[in-house]
C-alpha cells in the first residue's frame, strides 16, 4: 500500500479490503513481498518478455486504483471554516421538511443482516460516536463545509451483523427520498450516521433524526430524515439515480 495508514478505522478498512482479496498471491503482492514468478501467476501474463510484464502491471495498477479509491479521504477543515449558516437543499422547499417525532421512532433495519431490531434514538446516541468537518458538494453548483457528528457507519453495520460482502445498502427516508450505495463506500472511516451538526441534535432541515453523512460523495447521495436501513445484492437505486445521476465526486 503506498497510503500511510493514519487512522485506526482506516486500518480496519485495509483489513477489510485485504479480506476481500481473494488470492492469497495478490495479497502477498501488496504487501510487497511477491516475486516476479509470483507476479506471472497472480496475473496470468507471461512476464518473461516486456510487453507481458507490462500488462501484467498494468491488471496490478488497475487493482491498486481500486483498493486506493476505497482509501482515499477527503479533505477535513478547523471549525473556524464551517460554512454560517449552513445551505439547506431538498427536492422541496424548507417549509415542507418533515417533522420526525423523536419518541416514537424507530429506524428500521432489513435485509442481509443478523439483527433487524429497530433503534430507538437514545440507543443509537449511546454508541460510541465520532465528529468530521468536511465540505458537502451538490451538483447544483455549491458547496459549504458542515460539522456532523455520530456513528461511524462501519461500526453500525458490523453491530447490526450485515452481511459485508453484500454489495449495497439502500436508504429509504420519511420524505419519499431514497437512494443507496455501495459496500466499500460504506465501510469508508468517514461515512457517518449523522445524528448531530454542529455539536446540537440534528435539526430537521439539516435531516432529523439522522443522515448518512459521506463527503466522498456528492450530497444528494447523502440521505436525510432515514427512516430505514437495508443491505441488499439487488441494486436499489435512488431518486436521483434513476434520473441518470451516479453520485461520484469529480476525483471518483
Ligand atoms: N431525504 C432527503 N435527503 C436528501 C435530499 C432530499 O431532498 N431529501 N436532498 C439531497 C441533496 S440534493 C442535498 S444537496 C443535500 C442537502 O443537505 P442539507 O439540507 O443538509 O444542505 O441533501 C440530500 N439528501
Ligand atoms: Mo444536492
Amino acid at each position: 500500500m503506498r497510503n500511510p495508514i493514519r487512522h485506526p478505522d482506516q486500518a480496519a478498512v485495509v483489513k477489510e479490503a485485504f479480506g476481500r482479496i481473494d488470492s492469497p498471491a495478490r495479497r502477498r503482492f501488496l504487501m510487497g513481498s511477491l516475486t516476479l514468478g509470483g507476479l506471472s501467476l497472480l496475473t496470468g501474463c507471461d512476464v518473461t518478455d516486456s510487453k507481458g510484464a507490462e500488462t501484467a502491471l498494468e491488471r496490478i495498477s488497475r487493482f491498486n486504483d481500486q483498493a486506493q479509491a476505497w482509501l482515499r479521504l477527503a479533505p477535513t477543515y478547523p471549525d473556524s471554516m464551517i460554512t454560517r449558516p449552513f445551505p439547506f437543499n431538498a427536492f422541496y422547499a424548507e417549509d415542507q421538511v418533515p417533522r420526525v417525532d423523536a419518541d416514537s421512532f424507530r429506524l428500521e433495519v432489513s435485509g442481509l443482516v443478523a439483527d433487524r431490531h429497530a433503534w430507538t434514538l437514545a440507543e443509537l446516541r449511546a454508541l460510541p460516536q465520532t465528529d468530521q468537518v468536511t465540505r458537502h458538494i451538490c451538483v447544483e453548483g455549491w458547496s459549504a463545509i458542515g460539522k456532523w457528528g455520530g456513528v461511524p457507519f462501519a461500526r453500525f453495520l458490523k453491530r447490526i451483523g450485515a452481511d459485508l460482502s453484500a454489495r449495497y445498502i439502500g436508504f429509504q427516508c420519511s420524505d419519499d427520498y431514497y437512494t443507496s450505495i455501495d459496500m466499500p463506500t460504506a465501510l469508508h472511516p468517514q461515512t457517518l450516521l449523522a445524528l448531530t451538526y454542529d455539536g446540537e441534535t440534528l435539526p430537521a432541515r439539516y435531516g432529523f433524526p439522522m443522515k448518512l453523512r459521506m463527503p466522498t460523495k456528492l450530497g444528494y447521495k447523502n440521505p436525510k430524515h432515514i427512516q430505514a436501513i437495508f443491505v441488499t445484492n439487488t441494486y436499489p437505486g435512488g431518486y436521483w439515480e434513476d434520473q441518470g445521476y451516479n453520485g461520484c465526486d469529480p476525483n471518483c
